[in-house]
Formats: structure tokens, sequence, C-alpha cells
């Protein structure tokens, strides 16, 4: 990792503007400084590395776009793509955290929030001295949150939340969640509940075979009061979470691509310094394929992410594009870490290396913020205009 070298097969890097250049160094030197060092170490033991959420926010990485009269950093959307590639060429669970910070708390918040709320907590999460969650997915909805059976009851000057969230990155310390519930009309509501609000518990899901290094967990609320003030008050309907979905999903389509980079970069310097039958592994045929497509679908990946940046920055980029880059980067990745672990041979299982590690992060990646099977429907019902969800 110390030696990480970017591919940039097609000179992608002529399409960024310097400041984008700059920043992409400082989070390239922070992940080489603070996060790599320590990551493969983190993930072993099945711990969050907290100590991190102070250089996370320095880097700018908790919710580059909110403007900075709320903390954020007022970056277009090419900048935001490159900051979660660089931190998930480290780690995808670091990513993680970063994308649900910034896109699906500090986004809804600033989206559908009402000014005292925006002033409230935008920018102590920008800061990372206040951490939140994100609770859509529920133990029997994960694909179809449309079905979700959490409820908010309208209590005269306040709710009562009832129901259950699982699989929710940064539950176990998160000082607060933003949560989508059911109100008494039907419609899907957002609100925000904070730590230490009586009923509302967050239990941590262990025996993680993937994103060992991020926090998952449960939101448990039983009769919690959620003060009128809490409910983000401009949005109602699935649109409120879906339309969080896409920043986080953009933010992934260019994050999994870092994965695959450091894979691929790993794989090819290991493949010219190890010999075998007498000469290096990379002058075999059979592993100059696997290097070869490699650099391909990477230079393909790049190529969508960056046009796509250009129009989320335009505010052009429609929900079906953007899942179409999710899909493909994350498959692009996950295919790319397989072959990467073969090339290493036996060294390739070991945690000496990156690759298993991005491999089994990668296994969430695929599943979270919308399945691969589920991207792929949302692509081909946009090309048909059929719908085959139901
Ligand atoms: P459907 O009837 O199609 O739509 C309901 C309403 O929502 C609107 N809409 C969207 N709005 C904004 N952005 C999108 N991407 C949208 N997709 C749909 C739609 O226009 C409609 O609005 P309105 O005004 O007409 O009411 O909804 P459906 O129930 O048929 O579902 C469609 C489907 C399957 C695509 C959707 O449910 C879906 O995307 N499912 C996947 C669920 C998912 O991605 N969950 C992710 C949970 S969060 C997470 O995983 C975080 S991991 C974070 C980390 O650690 O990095
Ligand atoms: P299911 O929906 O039960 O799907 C199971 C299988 O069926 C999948 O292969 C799926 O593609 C397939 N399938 C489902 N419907 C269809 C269909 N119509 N057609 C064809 N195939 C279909 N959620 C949050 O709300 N917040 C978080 O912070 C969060 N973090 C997560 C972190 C991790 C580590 C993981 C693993 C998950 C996280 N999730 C989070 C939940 C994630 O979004 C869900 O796991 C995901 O949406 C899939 O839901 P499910 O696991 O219930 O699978």
């Amino acid at each position: 990792t110390d030696l990480f070298e970017s591919p940039d097969y097609y000179l992608v890097d002529e399409l960024l503007t310097d400041e984008h250049k700059l920043i992409r160094q400082s989070v390239r030197d922070w992940v080489k400084k603070e996060l790599s060092p320590i990551i493969e170490d983190y993930a072993q033991r099945a711990e969050f590395p907290r100590h991190l959420i102070k250089g996370l926010a320095e880097v700018g990485a908790f919710g580059p776009t909110i403007p900075t009269e709320y903390g954020g950093a007022g970056l277009d959307y090419t900048a935001y793509g490159i900051i979660m590639q660089e931190l998930e060429r480290g780690d995808s669970g670091i990513r993680s955290t970063a994308s649900v910070q910034g896109s699906l708390v500090m986004y809804p918040i600033f989206a559908y929030g009402s000014e005292e709320q925006k002033k409230k907590y935008l920018p102590k999460l920008a800061s990372g001295e206040m951490m939140g969650c994100f609770g859509l997915t529920e133990p029997d909805h994960g694909s179809n949150p449309g079905g979700m059976t959490t409820t908010i009851k309208d209590a005269g000057d306040h709710y009562i939340l009832n129901g259950a969230k699982m699989w929710i990155s940064n539950s176990p310390f998160a000082d607060i969640a933003i949560v989508w519930a059911r109100d008494d009309e039907g419609k899907v509501r957002g609100l925000i509940a904070e730590r230490g609000m009586d009923g509302f518990s967050t239990p941590e899901t262990h025996n993680k075979w993937s994103l060992r290094a991020s926090a998952t967990g449960e939101l448990v609320f039983d009769n919690v009061k959620i003060p009128k003030e809490n409910i983000l008050p401009n949005v109602s309907g699935l649109k409120g979470p879906l339309g969080c979905l896409n920043q986080a999903r953009y933010g992934i389509a260019w994050g999994a691509i870092g994965a695959a980079m450091d894979c691929y970069d790993t794989a090819l310097r290991y493949a010219k310094e190890r010999v075998q039958f007498g000469k290096p592994i990379a002058g075999f045929q059979l592993q100059q394929k696997k290097l070869a497509e490699m650099i391909t679908e990477i230079t393909k990946a790049q190529l969508l992410v960056w046009r796509l940046g250009t129009l989320k920055s335009e505010n052009r980029a429609t929900a079906a594009q953007i899942s179409m880059a999710k899909r493909n980067s994350v498959e692009t990745a996950i295919t790319i870490a397989r072959e990467a672990r073969q090339i290493l041979g036996g060294m390739g299982i070991t945690g000496e290396y990156s690759i298993m590690r991005h491999m089994m992060n990668l296994e969430s990646v695929i599943t979270y913020e919308g399945t691969h099977d589920i991207h792929l429907l949302i692509t081909g019902m946009d090309i048909t205009g059929l719908d085959a969800f139901k």
C-alpha cells in the first residue's frame, strides 16, 4: 500500500481539476499514514477504529457537498467521489462510515430538515463531534423497504415510535439515528432519534466475515417518545429514504473502484516480483490475462463514474444512472479482488496483503444500498418501462 500507484490508463487525471487532485492527495496521504497501518489489525479483531473519526472529519469525508454555512465543504460531486475512492482503497468499512455520515445522515437533514435542525446537527456531524446512522432496513423488509412496519403514532405534542431496524452501519456508537417509519396515515416519515431516549437501544451485530472494521447493529424502539421538532418536515413517502440512497450509491460507485485499484496495484507488483519456473509470473499469459482484464474494467469504471460525477454536479444524474454505476463498480471490484487473490497464490489469503479483506468487504458492498439484483432490475425497469420487482 505504501508504494500504491494509481492506475490511470486513459489519462483520466486530465479530466480532473487541480482542486480535485489536491483533495485526492490529501485523503491519499491520510489513508497511507493513519488508516493503512492499522486497518488489518482492527478488521481481524472486528473492531471499528473510532480514533479515526477526527481525521476523517479533517480530510472532509463527512458531507463534502454540504454548503460551508452548515459545516460542509461545499465541494462538487466529483470531489465527493474522489474522497470515497481514496477511503475505500483503504477499507470499505471506513468508507461506509463516511457514506453513512455524509449521505445518509447529513444529507436528509440538509435536504428535508428544518432550519433549526440544520443548525443544530449539521456542523457537529461535519466535525465528527456527533455521529449518526440511518435506519431503513428491517428484519422482514430489506430489498423492499416499502413494506416497513416501524410506526410513529401521533400523541399530541410528540410521537410514539415502535419497531426495529437491522443491519445498521454505525448504530452501536451513533449519537443520533435517522429513522424511517410509517405515520397514522401510512405515509413514510423521517425522524431523528437520539441516543439516551427511553426505550431506544442499539444492540451490536456480531459474527460478520465482511466489513469487520465497521460496527453494525440494530435499532430497537419500544414506545420511544419523539418530540415533534425531531420529525424531518419537508418530505414524506418512500422517495425520502430513496433520495438519500442516491447520494450514498453514487459515493459507492466511486468507492468500490478504490478497492479495485488497490487489488490491481498489489497484484501487478506481486506478479512482477514473484518468480516461478525461472521467471516472474507476470510473464505467463494466464496471469497477463487476469491483469489486462483488470485494468480494462477499472478504466471503463473510472470513465463511467467521472461522467456520472459531472452529471450529478449539474443535477442531471438520474437514479437509474446511479444504480448502473454502483452495480458496475462493485461487480468490477469483487471480480478483480477474486482474481488478484489468486495471483498472490497462498500469500493472497493472509492479512499481509489487503486483497482478501477487500474481497470480503465487497460481499457487503454488493448487497447493501440495493443488492446487485435490485440495481439490475432498476436498469431493466428504466429501459423497458416495466416493473419486474413485484
Ligand atoms: P417505487 O414505487 O418505485 O417508488 C416509491 C417512491 O419513491 C420514488 N423513488 C425514488 N426517489 C428518489 N430516488 C430513488 N432512487 C427513487 N426510487 C424510487 C418513486 O418515484 C416514488 O415516488 P412517489 O412520489 O411516486 O411516491 O418503490 P418500490 O417500493 O417499488 O421500490 C423500488 C425499489 C425496489 C427500487 C426500492 O425499494 C429499492 O431501491 N430497494 C432497495 C433497498 C435499499 O437499497 N436499501 C438500502 C438500505 S440503506 C443501506 O444499505 C446503507 S449501507 C451504508 C453503508 O454502510 O455504506
Ligand atoms: P433480501 O431483500 O431478503 O434479499 C435476499 C436476496 O433476494 C438478494 O439476493 C436479493 O437480490 C434477492 N431479491 C430480493 N427481492 C428481489 C426481487 N424482487 N427480484 C429478484 N431478486 C430479489 N440498511 C440500512 O437501512 N442502513 C444501514 O446502515 C445498513 N448497513 C448495512 C451494513 C451491512 C454490513 C449490511 C450487510 C447491510 C446493511 N444494510 C443497511 C442493509 C442492506 O441494505 C440490506 O441487506 C439490503 O438492502 C438487502 O436486504 P436483505 O439483506 O433483507 O436481503
